[in-house]
């Protein structure tokens, strides 16, 4: 375990991790056959989605880092100077850095369901910023939010970058949104990430990169399940296949079944029509109406947001 510097307390490390088998298995054995997009993120999935980051199709990551940068003054003043910053799902905590220094929150609490990848942020970002009160919680937020008694008081501010919340069916979406406005209470706010509908070109070419990176995230998952449920897929056997759904205004991501198999997990023969596919991910794209329409079911109001010259995506800060 690494030593933890004195500003940064750990929480719940050893949380009671969901039976993900079952749910894997569930999902590969409905009608339509699906993967929860979470599992891509062993540790050759994050370093494959690290590298898209860095596509020149792939233009959320950078986008967004440059309107947090370039407005990071008027966000801060949003949020409010000494509040409590809370990212759930926060991975390696890179977004926050942007907003610290100008932010100077009370504390910065990050959650994640990936013990290890926690410590290792945590203690990190708590070695590069003496002045800050970490706390840190391995946790689904699915679940809530443990040991929330342990934050300072003040207003609470969720962070939410990424447009992860893409991920999910609208309805999960919704339900999201419903917990950050509960945690947040009345006076509290919310700081997301939502990359924005746009022309098909442009995000097929997101989601279908010439270096072929996005094919070699998707397969991945195989591999992860391979661990998880001792199963046998074999990647050659599979093919990427990445478009947008215009009426669903989503990207979907499928695995394609190149040949009829018969595959081993969990116990279980997994069938495959030639031609089936595996659901693995939505990412869905939105205006910033139909964005401030969903927030406003869930109790949040759009005070502010902020986009790039060419509107690919936006950063919107919303309070209760
Ligand atoms: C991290 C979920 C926002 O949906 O664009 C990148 C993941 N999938 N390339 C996204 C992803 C394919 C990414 N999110």
């Amino acid at each position: 375990r690494v030593q933890a510097p004195v500003n940064v307390h750990f929480h719940n490390l050893h949380p009671s991790v969901g039976d993900s088998r079952s749910e894997i298995l569930q999902g590969l054995q409905g009608k339509r056959k699906t993967i929860n997009p979470k599992w891509f993120y062993n540790k050759a999935g994050s370093a494959l989605f690290e590298q898209i980051t860095r596509l020149p199709e792939y233009y959320p990551t950078r986008t967004e880092i440059r309107i947090l940068q370039e407005n990071r003054q008027e966000i801060s003043a949003r949020c409010g100077h000494g509040c409590v910053l809370m990212e759930p799902g926060s991975g390696n905590c890179e977004k926050a850095r942007l907003l610290l220094d100008t932010l100077q929150p009370a504390a910065y609490a990050p959650l994640d369901i990936s013990a290890g990848f926690l410590e290792e942020a945590a203690t990190r970002l708590g070695n590069e910023y003496p002045w800050l009160k970490v706390h840190a919680v391995c946790a689904d937020f699915n679940d809530g939010w443990p040991c929330e008694e342990a934050l300072p008081a003040g207003k609470r501010v969720v962070f939410y970058p990424g447009s992860t919340i893409g991920n999910l069916e609208p309805e999960s979406a919704r339900k999201f949104l419903c917990r950050v406005r509960k945690l947040i209470g009345d006076e509290g706010g919310l700081l997301i990430g939502v990359d924005l509908h746009k022309s098909e070109a442009r995000l097929n070419a997101a989601y279908n990169d010439g270096a072929g990176v996005t094919a070699r995230f998707n397969l991945n998952v195989l591999n992860h399940v391979n661990q998880l449920l001792d199963a046998e897929f074999d990647e050659a056997q599979f093919s990427h296949r990445a478009f947008y759904n215009r009426d669903h205004r989503r990207i979907e991501m499928h695995l394609v079944s190149e040949q009829a198999q018969s595959v081993r997990c969990g116990g279980e023969d997994i069938a495959f029509a030639s031609g089936e596919t595996i659901h693995t991910e939505n990412s869905y794209k939105y205006t910033v109406k139909d964005f401030a329409e969903l927030a406003g079911t869930a109790g949040l109001t759009l005070a502010q947001s902020w986009l790039d010259p060419d509107r690919l995506f936006s950063v919107h800060y919303l309070e209760s």
